[in-house]
């Protein structure tokens, strides 16, 4: 695969000063596919001065014509659709027609609405006897991960130019091929030299310096709990803000009135999609004891069906990890319905579409993010006990309750502790606020509140 074999930095492609390579591999072969630079320290400080000296001026830059720049970039994003999912299949491994619609197509939506809002939103206001400025919060470090490669990007990128900062992205190292081609597009969107950035590298090296720079401002992090609490812990320290999109362990509950063929057939495919490689996603099925064999029942047939259809996941140590968790549930005494630890392919990073039923709330398949394409169906007693079970783990990401009632649905997921909440079934909308409760994260990404991440506020006083 076509490759830069550079850092984009101050609106061109220079050779890094880090000598070592990532080689970028596809999950579905394990072949070798591109090779890109492994950004070191010094790569990550010239990026730095790049976007604060750039700071000034696209922070002055009207918003209208931030809005211009943004439209540009999301006519790019749309124009080269093909090529970006042909990028995100080759290192992600993920089907042709999931990356069209989702890796390729989501991302035009988010620049989109992005434009829109840095031309509508009002920068100022008045609150009495003040005007509030929304100013931006300067340089920004956006640190991304592999299991949406573009759209992790562009929900980060697009808020922060919309708000006037600019930024430097260390996107996760199984997928810099995207973030290169989302490099291209800011560049041919005429998006100002240094206003964004891009250093590929590893992420305790080039991650690390990004995140603990004195330059930056900002560093919004999605990825594992683990990354996200040092980032945490060191940008507390220099009192720096923080944006944190962290797992979750997310729970979909049938409430006794839905309708289960279609709650279960619509669980089982939130979880599969993407190979299970999304943080939001339904892991915990939660069924009334009357009609938990049928669900159980039509949750083992329904992934049985996804076989070939799904994905690999993105590279051998996610494999592995799935794979325990795989046997962990067995060795704890969950029931094995669909799928199990024996990868169905020779070649490959797959894992089987695979379902525990028998799972118990303490059980650590019911309470570990696994990220994989593996599914626990919970019993419940009664609806009491449905929310002590919804809410019973350390994340608050997502969730989905279904009910006959819209209304019943509703009342149920007032009391649950997450971020958002899908009711019989949901639409995605680019201007909710998506981001976690508990260790899920800090912040919100998407829309106004996305936005707001990106901005500090100065009052005047007349
Ligand atoms: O994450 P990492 P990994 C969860 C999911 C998955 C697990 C591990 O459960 O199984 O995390 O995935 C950069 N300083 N999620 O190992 O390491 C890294 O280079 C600064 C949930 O891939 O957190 C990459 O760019 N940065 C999730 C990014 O952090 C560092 C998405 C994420 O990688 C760093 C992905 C450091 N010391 C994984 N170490 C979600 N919330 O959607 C690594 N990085």
């Amino acid at each position: 695969m076509k490759a830069h074999d550079g850092i984009y930095l101050d609106g061109a492609w220079r050779p890094a000063a880090g000598r070592d390579v990532i080689e970028v591999v596809d999950p579905a072969d394990e072949q070798v596919i591109a090779r890109v630079p492994a950004g070191d320290a010094e790569d990550v400080d010239a990026a730095v001065r790049a976007a604060r000296a750039a700071l000034p001026g696209w922070a002055a830059t009207p918003p209208a014509e931030r809005a211009a720049r943004l439209t540009a970039l999301r006519d790019v994003l749309a124009r080269r659709k093909d090529e970006i999912a042909e990028t995100v299949t080759a290192e992600l491994g993920s089907p042709p027609a999931f990356s069209q619609a989702v890796h390729a197509g989501l991302p035009i939506t988010v620049a989109g609405s992005y434009a829109e809002l840095a031309a509508t939103h009002s920068f100022e206001e008045k609150v009495g006897n003040s005007t509030v400025l929304h100013e931006p919060i300067g340089v920004v470090a956006a640190i991304t991960p592999w299991n949406y490669p573009l759209h992790q990007i562009v929900a980060k990128v697009a808020p922060a130019l919309a708000a006037g900062c600019t930024v430097v992205l260390k996107p996760a190292e199984d997928t810099p091929l995207t973030a290169q081609l989302f490099a291209e597009a800011v560049h041919e969107a005429r998006v100002p030299a240094g206003v964004f950035n891009l250093v590929t590298g590893l992420g305790p090296v080039a991650g690390q310096a990004l995140a603990e720079h004195p330059g930056v401002d900002l560093v919004s992090f999605t990825g594992s709990t683990a990354v996200g609490r040092r980032i945490a812990a060191t940008a507390g320290a220099a009192i720096k803000k923080v944006a944190l999109e962290l797992g979750g362990k997310s729970a979909n509950v049938i409430l006794p009135s839905a309708d289960l063929a279609r709650a279960v057939h619509a669980g089982v495919a939130n979880v599969m999609s993407n190979s299970g490689q999304t943080c939001s996603a339904w892991t915990r099925m939660l069924v009334h004891r009357d009609r938990y064999d049928e669900a159980v029942e039509l949750a083992a047939t329904a992934a049985a069906k996804y076989g070939d259809r799904i994905g690999p996941l993105v590279n051998a140590k996610q494999q592995e990890r799935v794979r325990s968790y795989i046997e962990k549930g067995l060795a704890e005494g969950a029931r094995l319905v669909a799928g199990g630890p024996k990868s169905p392919r020779e070649r490959g990073y797959f894992v089987a579409p695979t379902v525990f039923a028998d799972v118990t709330p303490e059980m650590t398949v019911a309470q570990e993010e696994i990220f994989g394409p593996v599914l626990s169906v919970l019993r419940y007693e009664d609806e009491e006990d449905a929310l002590r079970i919804a809410n019973g783990t350390v994340y608050g990401l997502a969730g989905a309750v279904w009910a006959a009632d819209e209304a019943e649905a509703v009342a149920f997921a007032r009391r649950m502790d997450t971020g958002q909440v899908d009711i019989n079934g949901g639409r995605f909308n680019p201007l909710a606020p998506f981001g976690g409760y508990k260790q899920s994260g800090v912040g919100r990404e998407l829309g106004a509140h996305g936005l707001a991440e990106y901005l500090q506020t100065k009052s005047l006083q007349f």
